[in-house]
Formats: structure tokens, sequence, C-alpha cells
């Protein structure tokens, strides 16, 4: 029987008696942060039950569609605020009256940790655990990292810690983590799971000893998590603080984790990895299409099966699409197979997929040469070769087999969807759908509203893209879109400095050290530099003369060095090893020459600062454009699709950053 309690003082945690149990219930929507007031609350409910001779128990449980997901992670640019996260989970583990919590949804880092802190754990099935800490550029900060090894193991905890490894209920129960799986009613097995405590002394997670455990293989975990996180530093504090749990007592423990959540929440890579957090979610908010419903889409059509198509047709068939794919003739199907099939081995090879699932997938990749194949479909992707007529062409035929509300998506690089939408059939269905390569892996894809798209031809490629686990960046349209356009104004100044006293390895030296994972000269050679060449001849004839145009580039293709596949690039490759390349200074320094260019010093700082200045110029005017809706959706273009780490925060970010290390 239910009886009410003087209210608690927060707006977002209230209580009721139920019976000897007071059930406190977290109401912050939408995920239950552990804001200040939620903190408070819960802070005052377990001081007066444990003053309160009517209340033998507690049960601690969320409204709404989930647990605590966290820290409310706004607070997290400002010095802590009373009472603190760290100090309700020891009020709530010290408690002498028992403390259980109804977990539903996720429980995710602090959330987590109170949890952890509470004396039983009930969950309803479909729960996740995590603590996902590291992907802010954090530690857990509230005992996670010295609680959870003691109920997990080791091993587990590290995996979860400084891996980011979530469990679900099963699994959870499983290693220990949860005490009781509520098939009905979570608050009612809670309260029935915390009455059966009363009279019990508190199994407090403190006073437990962490399982014993293989000492090797915990160092080894660990130093997988190091290697995997590469320059991000927050995966391999979180594991290193962890394993001390095993060596630290309790409230040692708990000390080093706060001064290393301290620490790094204070951090550099810790602001960007927020920035980006809250980035993706601005992202979400596309205003043309605010309250448009999406066109179911089930079929899902691919021309071509180039590197691209055969991607895309992968990222598709993976998202649960009946996918076919249409090449030009048997020779191309054949060729279109054998790519689509070489991913699903790299897939198997690498322990993603079991042999079984890649061979049901490839059966489920239909295949065909003629368009009639793509009759029923409600989109159709073309990845064909770049080039206006062929588009164009190809798309005047697809209009003739297709439905006329079919979406027709252009994969377009360089091309303006404008102009290939010239004289389609039904031009609202027209939309460019940008991939990046490898399409099956890499998460950006810029959805290109054209001069006709409708918003309802937006809204479903928006939810298709993120059906194929993408994240979706409106673009209008301009040369490039966002990412190339920006792209090959870093490209070009690289290649200004070159001619004003750079070499090509102080310049990747430089933006490897900032944190890029490969400077761009190195990844020039990587992809080859022929495709550029033949790009820039085309348009050799309509370039200005005025423009400056350094040439460097095209002396070493007229060299027969297209990067790494002809041995020779940028770089020199003696046994396969990147080395600078006395030949490619020469060619420097006699373009400089030519010009008249007095060759100087570059700092590294000075490359970096002059590369993000340009970036963030030209997002700047792609902003003033309205080609992206705001400052942070190129950031994330950078981030999804560019190769730069997320704790980097991405160009823009880094502009408004320059004064800062
Ligand atoms: C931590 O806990 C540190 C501790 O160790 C203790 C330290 C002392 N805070 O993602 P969605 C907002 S670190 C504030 O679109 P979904 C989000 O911005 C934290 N706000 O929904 C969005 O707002 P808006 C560890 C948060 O259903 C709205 O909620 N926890 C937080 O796709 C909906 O979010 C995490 O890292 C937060 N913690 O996914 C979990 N979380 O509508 C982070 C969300 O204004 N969160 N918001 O744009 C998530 O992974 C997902 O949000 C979740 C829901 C899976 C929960």
């Amino acid at each position: 029987m239910s009886s009410s309690l003087p209210p608690l003082a927060s707006p977002l945690v209230r209580w009721t008696l139920v019976d000897d149990v007071a059930l406190v219930t977290i109401d912050n929507p939408p995920v239950n942060a552990a804001g200040r007031d939620v903190r408070a609350g819960l802070a005052e409910a377990i001081a007066r039950a444990g003053e309160n001779p009517r209340i033998a128990a507690v049960v601690i449980a969320a409204a709404g569609r989930t647990f605590v997901a966290g820290a409310d992670i706004r607070e997290f640019g400002e010095p802590p605020v009373e009472p603190f996260l760290p100090d309700v989970c020891a009020a709530i583990e010290t408690s002498r009256k028992p403390v259980v919590v109804a977990v539903h949804g996720t429980a995710l880092g602090g959330g987590c940790e109170l949890a952890l802190a509470a004396h039983a754990r009930v969950a309803a099935p479909g729960t996740r655990f995590a603590q996902p800490e590291i992907d802010l550029g954090i530690v857990p900060g509230a005992g996670g990292t010295q609680r959870l090894p003691r109920l997990v193991g080791m091993i587990a905890a590290i995996e979860m810690i400084g891996g980011g490894r979530r469990l679900a209920t099963e699994e959870a129960a499983r290693l220990g983590l949860v005490d009781e799986i509520a098939t009905d009613d979570l608050v009612a097995a809670a309260v029935a799971h915390a009455r059966r405590l009363v009279g019990h002394s508190p199994r407090r997670t403190r006073d437990l000893t962490v399982p014993p455990f293989d000492r090797v293989a915990a160092e080894a975990a660990v130093v997988a998590v190091e290697n995997k996180a590469r320059r991000q530093i927050s995966p391999g504090e979180a594991a290193r603080v962890t394993l001390a749990a095993a060596d630290l007592p309790f409230d040692e423990g708990v000390a080093r984790e706060r001064a290393t959540f301290l620490r790094l929440v204070a951090s550099d890579q810790a602001a960007a990895l927020r920035h980006v957090f809250f980035a993706e979610r601005e992202a979400a908010r596309i205003e043309r299409i605010a309250g448009v419903a999406p066109r179911p889409v089930a079929r899902f059509g691919v021309v071509g099966a180039g590197t691209m198509g055969a991607g895309i047709a992968v990222a598709a068939v993976d998202a649960g699409f009946e996918v076919t794919v249409v090449e030009m003739n048997d020779e191309a199907v054949a060729k279109g197979r054998d790519r689509i099939a070489a991913i699903r081995d790299r897939a198997v090879a690498s322990g993603r997929l079991s042999a079984a699932a890649a061979s049901q997938k490839l059966a489920a990749t239909r295949l065909a040469t003629d368009l009639s194949a793509l009759a029923g479909a409600d989109l159709v992707v073309e990845a064909v070769f770049d080039d206006l007529a062929v588009k164009r062409d190809l798309f005047a035929r697809l209009a003739a087999v297709v439905r006329p509300d079919c979406v027709l998506a252009t994969n377009t690089s360089y091309l303006d969807p404008n102009a290939i939408g010239e004289g389609l059939a039904h031009p609202e269905r027209l939309v460019g759908l940008h991939f990046f390569s490898p399409a099956e892996v890499m998460r950006l894809a810029e959805v290109v509203d054209t001069a006709t798209t409708s918003a309802e031809t937006l809204a479903t490629v928006v939810a298709v893209a993120r059906k194929l686990g993408k994240l979706p960046i409106v673009t209008g349209v301009c040369e490039g879109f966002a990412g190339n356009r920006i792209w090959a104004v870093f490209r070009r100044e690289c290649e200004f400095m070159l001619e004003e006293g750079a070499l090509p390895q102080e310049i990747d030296a430089a933006l490897e050290a900032f944190g890029l994972p490969m400077g761009p000269f190195a990844v020039f050679d990587l992809s080859g530099l022929d495709i550029a060449w033949s790009l820039r001849k085309r348009k050799a004839a309509t370039r200005s003369p005025d423009e400056r145009y350094v040439a460097v580039a095209d002396r070493l293709c007229e060299m027969g060095r297209f990067g790494r596949k002809t041995g020779a690039g940028w770089y020199a490759y003696p046994e396969g090893r990147r080395t600078a390349d006395p030949l490619v200074a020469r060619l420097c320094e006699e373009e400089s020459a030519s010009k008249g260019i007095a060759r100087r010093a570059f700092t590294a700082q000075e490359i970096v600062d002059r590369l993000i200045a340009v970036m963030a110029v030209e997002g700047e005017r792609i902003l003033a454009e309205g080609i992206v809706a705001r400052a942070s959706d190129i950031d994330l273009v950078f981030v999804t699709g560019y190769g730069w780490p997320r704790w980097l925060g991405g160009p823009m970010y880094r502009a408004g950053r320059l004064d800062r290390p």
C-alpha cells in the first residue's frame, strides 16, 4: 500500500512509501541525467530515509524511457557543484538501510555508478549497462573504476571502462552486476527485493575484494586498450585506474579516480569530445524536414558496382534493405560480385562476421544487368562514373523503369546535381547522397538538397542514411559540397606552403603531431596521384592564368610517380617504408625559383594554424552561402568523413581554439 511522504526539495526527484519501502523516483527527462537537482534529491532522500522510522529500505527507480544515462554532460564545462556524485554514491552505499536500484533502459556512466553503489540491482530485460566516459575524454568519476571490478571481475571491468564494452541484462546478471532480472513489474520486484534485505547487514560493494584474476591477462587488456586508443588519453587512463582497484584500498582508489577525472574533464580532448557529442545531436535537427514524414523504403537499388557501389550495397544489405545492384554487363556484374565478396571476406578475416553470415549476405545481394530489375525499387543510388553525360543518360533511362515516386539519389562527388537532374521527370525525387570511401565503413553521408528536391524526398533519404548507420549532414549544392570543397582549399594551401619553403614531410609531420592519423601527402600517395592529375589536365584549358598554381604534383605524375602503387610519389618507399625524397625537395625548390619565391622555414605550429585558418575561412563562406546549417556540421564532416580524430573536434572548433595547446 502506498502512502505519501513529505516531499523532497528537488523538483526532479519524488518519493512515496510503499508499505515500509521508500520508492524514490528520478524524473529528469529525456534521459534522467544526474544533474545537480537529481543529485540533491537523491542525497536528501537517503539522508531522510535513514532518520525515518517508517522506512525500512529504499528503492531508487527512474521515470520515462531510461534509468540514469550518466552525469549531466552540460555541467562538465563548469566547476563541479555540490552535492558531488561520488558523495551521493557513498551515501547510498553506507546507508544502514538497504538501498536497491530498479534499472531499465540504460544505466550509463554515472547512472551505472549509482547502481554499483546500491546494495542490490534489479533490472528489466533489455537494460544496457556501460561506462562510456572514455568517449567524452574522461574516466568514471563516481567510483565506477573501483566498484565495477569488485562486482564483475577485473578483465570485464577493464573491457567496459577502457574499451566501451556494454553489458545487456542477462550478461550483467551472469557477471554479478545484476542480482535479479524482473520479467514482470520492475518496481514491484525491486520493492520486494529490498524488503528481503531488511534485517540483514547491507552488502557494500566497497567491502568486497576484487575476485582473483590473471595479472598478465589484465595488463595485456590495458595495453590493448592503450593501443586501440592511439593518442586519445582517456581509455588508457581509465583502464589503468581500474586496474589499480586490485592494489589500492577502496578510498585511495576512489581518490585516485576522482583526481584523474577532474584532470581529464578540464582537458582539451574532453572539451573537443563534448563538442562532438552535442554537435551530433544538433545535426539531427534539420529545419526543412521538421515534421515531414519519410516515405517507407524497403527495396534499395544501386547502379554501379565499382568500389563505391559495392560498399554502398554492403552497407544497405547490412541495414536490412532488400538490395539489387545493376551493372552494365555480365563481366561488370562478375567484377562487382567479386568486390562485394572481398569486403565480406575482409570482415570474416577480422572476425567481425561469421563465414555463414557472410555467404548469407552475399546470397541476399541481387545483381543484374538490366535496369528493369529496379522496377519495384523505393530508392536507387547511382554510383557510376562521375561524368555528367553518363549520369544524365542513366537517370533518363532509370526514370523510364522505376515508379514516379522512387527516390533517385546521385553519389556524385564533384558534378552539379542540378545539372544531372535537368530534364528529369518528377525532379522533386532527385537528391544527392554522397558517401565517403570505403562506403561500408565511413560514417559520413552528405545529403545534397538540390534545387528541386522535395522535403519528403530529403526526409526519406535522411532516414535511409540513418538506417544505413550513417551520420547524414544536409548540404546545399556547390562544387565539392561541404567536405571536398574545404578539403580542396586545405590541399591547395599545403601546396602553397611547399612553394614557400615547407617540404611534404614537414607538413605531414606537423599535422601528424597535431593529431591527424596521416599527413596529407602520405594520404595522396596512398590513394594515388593520377586521378587528381587527370582532373587537373581536363580543367587546365579553363584555368585562369592569374590563379596561383603549384605544379609539383604534375611534375611527379609526369615522372610516373603516382604514389605507393608505383613505388614513389611525394615520398620514396624503399622496402615499403615512407621516406623523404631529396628529388621531391628539389622539385619544390625549382618551383619556388621559377616563381621568384624566396624559400623560408615553417614551424609546425605555423603550418597547422595556417591550414586550420584557411579551412575555417572556407567554412565561414559555406555557412554564409547557406550550404550547411551550422559550423558544428562542418566539424562532423571532418570527424566522420576525413579521418579527423573526434578528440580534435573538427576544423571550425579548432579555429576558435588556435590559442590553446
Ligand atoms: C558521466 O556519467 C561521468 C560520471 O562518471 C560521473 C562523474 C562525476 N547529459 O542521444 P539522444 C541529451 S559522463 C546531458 O538524442 P537517444 C542529448 O543531448 C556521461 N544531456 O537520445 C539530447 O538532448 P537534445 C556518461 C544528455 O535516445 C537528449 O538527451 N553518459 C545526456 O538517441 C536525447 O539524447 C553518456 O555518455 C547526458 N548524459 O540516446 C551517455 N545524455 O534533445 C550519453 C543525453 O536537447 N548519452 N543527453 O538534443 C547517450 O549515449 C544517449 O543520449 C542515450 C539516448 C543512449 C542515453
